[in-house]
């Protein structure tokens, strides 16, 4: 039995060198990007049987991102696309620092993702599946994508796979009001949520605590758990009606893309070894630390580096 399933748009990551500009660099570093995928890879990391399942160009493109995604351990389920009808969605990003921010543009209308049927997906691999993750990225690419969420999160519903759905807003892909919309019907298909506390008032409409936020959702939702992020204020989980808090862990920041998803997989890792939920809540926010102090989208981490930030065993090793 897989682990841990995972289903969503890998793209290509072309960033600058940090202090150069997109507009003037003559360099740019290519690395694979995508919230699901860097989930799978950060819990394949951490031990976990991972699979990732999208759709690509059988293009080098394509190759690129699955060649890169497979080095991690995670094993890749994509329904391949013709080159020369389909293309690879990218994404640039431009390291800021004060007083500019971070920018990330997107080029990834038309993916071959945005086409995806769940016929052309090894389902099957969903139903045998311990966990199924997906973000609310997803159903945001086109209509067809959020079919085949909807259709996925069912599968895995049906057979009794843990559901969760990281909500994931992003404010470039579509509006408050439509992703609301849209998330609000996949709702019923979720066990565990995501959400960052940001996100749950601007596009949720939630007033209150981060607790509060949590209570409101898992009445109305009736999900299991809910697990509400506050950036560095830490995590709050709700389950079962108990509350469970988590600070994050300090950390220097070198890149910040990917942390949420980090957390994820940390989370995710722990619970599929049998952790109970403040050892998940810690392996999330530790995860998501070492995650900071790295390049690129993914947490290229290790069980013992984990622990070692869990027990508080940062320092020179030598
Ligand atoms: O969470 C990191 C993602 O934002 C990044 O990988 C790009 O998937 C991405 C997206 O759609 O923003």
């Amino acid at each position: 039995m897989t682990d841990l399933v995972t289903f969503g748009e890998t793209m290509l990551r072309l960033s600058p060198p940090r202090g150069e500009r997109l507009e003037t660099t003559r360099d740019l570093t290519v690395q694979a990007g995508g919230a699901e995928s860097n989930v799978a890879v950060g819990a394949a990391r951490l031990g976990a049987d991972a699979r990732w399942l999208s759709k690509l160009p059988d293009s080098p493109l394509g190759r690129r991102i699955v060649t890169e995604l497979r080095s991690h351990g995670v094993r890749p389920g994509v329904a391949w696309a013709d080159a020369d009808e389909s293309r690879v969605g990218t994404y640039y990003l431009e390291h800021g620092g004060e007083p500019r921010g971070t920018n990330v543009i997107y080029d990834r209308a038309d993916a071959a993702i945005t086409t995806v049927e769940p016929d052309e997906l090894p389902t099957d691999a969903v139903a045998e599946a311990e966990w199924f993750h997906t973000t609310g990225i997803t159903p945001a690419l086109s209509e067809t994508t959020a079919e085949t969420t909807t259709a996925l999160l069912r599968t895995a519903g049906e057979a009794g796979t843990t559901r969760s759905f990281d909500l994931n807003y992003r404010a470039k892909l579509w509006d408050p009001e439509t992703a609301r919309a849209a998330y609000e019907d996949l709702f019923e298909h979720v066990d565990t949520l995501f959400v960052p506390r940001r996100d749950a008032r601007e596009v949720l409409d939630r007033e209150g605590s981060a607790v509060e936020i949590a209570h409101g959702l898992a009445t109305e939702f009736g999900f299991d758990t809910v697990v509400v992020t506050r950036g560095l204020e830490g995590a709050v989980a709700l389950h079962d009606g108990s509350v469970y808090e988590q600070d994050v862990y300090e950390a220097e920041t070198f890149d910040a893309i990917g942390t949420g998803d980090a957390f994820v997989a940390g989370f995710v890792a722990e619970r599929l070894r049998g952790g109970d939920l403040p050892a998940a809540l810690r392996w999330g926010s530790a995860t998501a630390a070492l995650k900071r102090t790295t390049d690129g989208d993914l947490a290229v981490t290790t069980p013992a580096e984990v622990r070692d930030v869990i027990e508080g065993e940062g320092g020179i090793d030598r």
